[in-house]
């Protein structure tokens, strides 16, 4: 029976049935709350359109209710507490239980009803980052809409006119709602063969955010606007955040916006990928080039894809070195090269719980015991097959293995190595390290050029003086 036989029967006296479902539809659809920050398969979708579904990384994609052709679903803005890795707790505001909220995925030309209520302590609205939309659903406050108060509930409809790689994130109060973690990601799939998006066996997303949470403490400092402590991929630092578990062969694409306030250079390891598209659409195939790194800038968004062609445990990360930390202090003076033999137990004598930082570089850090306040993560963690990892913050692996099953997005374990192929200690002769002979002037090892046995073409200047 399709709609209008339905309407026409309904006319005929089928009443009550018309009256029941009207109820059930002017319901709000119940919205789905998750705790975890464990990464959810892939949602594959019972209604609507087919797509192949992307992979949220410690997190996972709203379901939704098709009523009427059109794909409702209702994010709840409120209070969420996330855990950025094992061992700390942070109180952050998200969606739906947990930040960032559930990923939104539909397809081009698809009609959405995005309820959304607001169990903040203020009010809030949803700003659809990089959507063509109707204006006064653009969700900035005062400018497109009335701010929703709390407590209330405010419906948000358009269509998803162009496929592509997008977020969602508060437009009221926004430097202390995304400084507390609101935000989300919406990826909208084509709806037919496109020239520029290419189908892939594994699509990756995830949000760079940052935050600044004292030691000790569970809440962000929301006024700070440069010294974060805390670089995070979808609100986890590592090694809180999941690999990226593929198959050998596999094309794979990664999608990632910056919530930040500053830029991110996002660097694979053992591969070359190009940025295929951003906020704002695919990157036509000829303007594409080869990276390992792609620079990420605030409010931006960028999705690289390649092929995953060569098997091991490949680093992820961002690239600049204090973005794949934990928390430490950045005014630490530098000790390298500085001798503090017999200091310490001097000075802890005075100050018991002294500790001595940085005098052969920082490396030692991954393994010292240290007092750390509760809900603290270290500055370097994470132990791999061959020792300590010695990264936090922005960093994770990705995995390429031949006997991952298509569709498997389980951690496979640690990559072994073929033997023979694995950096090695040379413990044979070393040769003296050649020198330049002008080294050796300098360092006043030789008296005259001409006299010293090592094999260099000095030109002699064939007039006096050295005037040039
Ligand atoms: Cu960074």
């Amino acid at each position: 029976m399709n709609r209008r036989e339905f309407l026409a029967s309904a006319a005929f006296g089928a009443v009550s049935a018309t009256a029941v479902s009207k109820v059930a539809l002017a319901a709000l659809p119940e919205p789905m709350i998750v705790t975890s920050p464990e990464t959810a398969p892939p949602r594959v979708p019972d209604t609507g359109r087919p797509y192949n579904p992307v992979v949220t990384l410690n997190g996972w994609t709203a379901p939704w209710r098709m009523n009427q052709g059109v794909k409702e679903f209702h994010l709840v803005a409120e209070p969420v507490e996330r855990e950025i890795a094992p061992g700390m707790i942070a109180r952050l505001w998200g969606y739906n239980g947990q930040s960032p909220g559930p990923t939104i995925e539909v397809v081009e030309g698809d009609r959405v009803r995005l309820f959304v209520t607001n169990r903040l302590p203020e009010p809030t609205t949803i700003h659809w980052h990089g959507q063509r939309l109707p204006n006064g659903m653009d969700g900035v406050a005062g400018l497109n809409q009335k701010h929703i108060p709390v407590g209330k509930t405010f419906v948000y409809e358009f269509v998803a006119r162009r496929p592509g790689t997008f977020m969602y994130h508060p437009h009221f109060d926004e430097m202390v709602q995304m400084a507390m973690g609101m935000m989300g990601f919406w990826v909208t799939h084509p709806r037919n063969r496109h020239p520029a998006i290419s189908e892939v066996d594994r699509d990756f997303c995830f949000l760079l955010n940052a935050y600044d949470i004292d030691p000790g403490s569970v809440t962000p400092k929301i006024n700070e606007m440069l010294d974060f402590n805390l670089w995070t991929f979808n609100s986890r630092a590592f090694p809180g955040i999941d690999s990226m578990n593929v198959r050998l062969g596999d094309r794979v694409r990664i999608r990632m916006g910056n919530l930040t306030m500053t830029n991110h250079p996002i660097h694979i390891h053992g591969h070359e990928f190009e940025v295929t598209g951003t906020d704002g659409g695919p990157v036509p195939p000829g303007a594409r080039w080869p990276e390992v790194t792609t620079d990420i800038a605030v409010g931006q968004m960028r999705q690289v894809e390649f092929i995953a062609d060569s098997e091991g445990d490949w680093a992820f990360h961002c690239h600049k070195s204090h973005h794949a930390m934990n928390p430490m202090g950045h005014d630490v003076p530098t000790m390298i090269g500085v001798d503090h033999r017999g200091l310490v137990g001097r000075i802890q004598n005075l100050v018991p719980d002294y500790m001595l930082m940085g005098e052969r570089g920082m490396g030692d850090m991954k393994d010292m015991p240290m007092m750390l306040p509760e809900e603290t993560l270290p500055m370097m963690a994470g132990h791999g097959p061959h020792g300590p990892i010695g990264m936090g913050g922005m960093f994770t692996s990705f995995k390429v293995r031949r006997d991952q099953k298509p569709g498997d997005y389980s951690d496979p374990g640690w990559y072994e190595q073929p033997p023979g192929t694995q950096a090695y200690e040379w413990t044979g002769e070393l040769p003296e390290p050649a020198r330049f002979a002008s080294e050796r002037l300098n360092r006043g090892e030789v008296a005259d050029l001409n006299r010293t046995a090592l094999e260099l073409q000095v030109r002699r200047p064939t007039g006096g003086g050295h005037n040039h």
